[in-house]
């Protein structure tokens, strides 16, 4: 990687609209948080440290290590944490505009709802300090920075349905973004293992939440069920994530729908998606003009970055 050409990707303005609050949290934040966890017994501290070091990244593995980030990171005050380190973190590459993501959690032992956890993003979200933040959605038609100098950012957020959940549980995260529309929520996400849970689970929540007007982005393709890939791009949602295992029919129809992909180029890498960047679909979508945006996916778990991403997009489409 060139360092003059890394440091440009730092320097310019960016948009990151694929971004898992969890996956993006800092690996010093979570050895710390294991460590307390440690010393109360709850966890053995070598195990953790073990596989957040490793280098196993397979997609099987990957949602593994997320179970292991939840035990770290679910309780309010760590999330209302992480929410303001992420944000100061895609703030301190310049990013101007962020569409962070989480998966609402219900933790009873714990008094946690799916909308007490959501207080605890916007507490952390008001809590960013190295940064002036708009996530009021009026925000974009007034200038609510009131003639500040100071460095800008406007943040927004969906709401991730995990493929784990019942029908219920992604009705109710569904009317939590509504509810929460004049906090910067804007959409609604469908994400997690792609080999767990059945499309038409989510349809009736997803189909809700279009009708009254929320974005909808899902993840698309990352294993190689074409049923499932056609019947959500008949779905049209407003953006679909990865886009990995397409056979030429689904490629033809989603060109022609012009739904925007979001690409995630180290995830796609490091999980073994894809098998080299050298045949990453990226080249052949922007090639034929196809609306997409580099994101980072797990900028913590895959140790990426939204520049590196840009960096490696940069040299991998030169090389054709
Ligand atoms: C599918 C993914 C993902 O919501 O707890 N997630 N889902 N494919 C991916 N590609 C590797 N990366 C992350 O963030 C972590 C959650 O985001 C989803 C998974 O459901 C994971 O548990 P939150 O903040």
């Amino acid at each position: 990687m060139n360092r003059e050409e890394l440091e440009w990707c730092v320097s310019v303005p960016k948009v990151e609209l694929h971004a898992h609050l969890n996956g993006s949290v800092r690996n010093s934040t979570l050895f710390e948080l294991a460590r307390v966890l440690g010393d109360k017994g709850v966890i053995v501290f070598s195990d953790v440290e073990n596989v957040i070091m490793k280098d196993d990244r397979t997609l099987h593995k990957v949602f593994k290590l997320f179970d292991l980030i939840h035990i770290l990171t679910t309780d309010h005050s760590t999330v209302t944490r992480i929410t303001k380190e992420v944000i100061e973190d895609f703030a301190a590459e310049n990013v101007v505009y962020l569409e962070l993501r989480t998966t609402p959690k219900r933790n009873d032992s714990i008094g946690m709802s799916k909308r007490s956890y959501m207080d605890a993003v916007m507490e952390g979200l008001r809590a960013v300090s190295s940064v002036d933040v708009d996530y009021s959605p009026a925000g974009l038609k007034t200038n609510t920075f009131n003639g500040s100098t100071r460095k800008k950012m406007y943040v927004r957020f969906l709401l991730s349905i995990d493929r784990r959940e019942s029908t219920e549980a992604a009705m109710e995260t569904v009317k939590l973004a509504l509810e929460m529309r004049d906090l910067g929520v804007v959409g609604i996400d469908l994400s997690g293992n792609p080999i767990v849970g059945n499309w038409s689970t989510f349809l009736p929540a997803l189909k809700f939440a279009k009708e009254q007007g929320l974005y909808i982005t899902l993840h698309c393709g990352e294993v190689p069920n074409q049923e499932e890939i056609k019947a959500m791009i008949d779905f049209l949602p407003h953006r679909i994530g990865h886009a990995c295992c397409f056979d030429e029919e689904n490629w033809r129809k989603l060109k022609s729908a012009k739904i925007p992909v979001e690409i995630c180029l180290t995830s796609n890498i490091r999980t073994e998606t894809i098998s080299s960047i050298d045949i990453h679909h990226f080249v052949d979508l922007y090639k034929a003009k196809h609306p997409l945006v580099l994101c980072t996916d797990d900028s913590g778990v895959f140790s990426t970055s939204l520049s590196r991403e840009y960096n490696l997009a940069s040299s991998s489409s030169r090389k054709d």
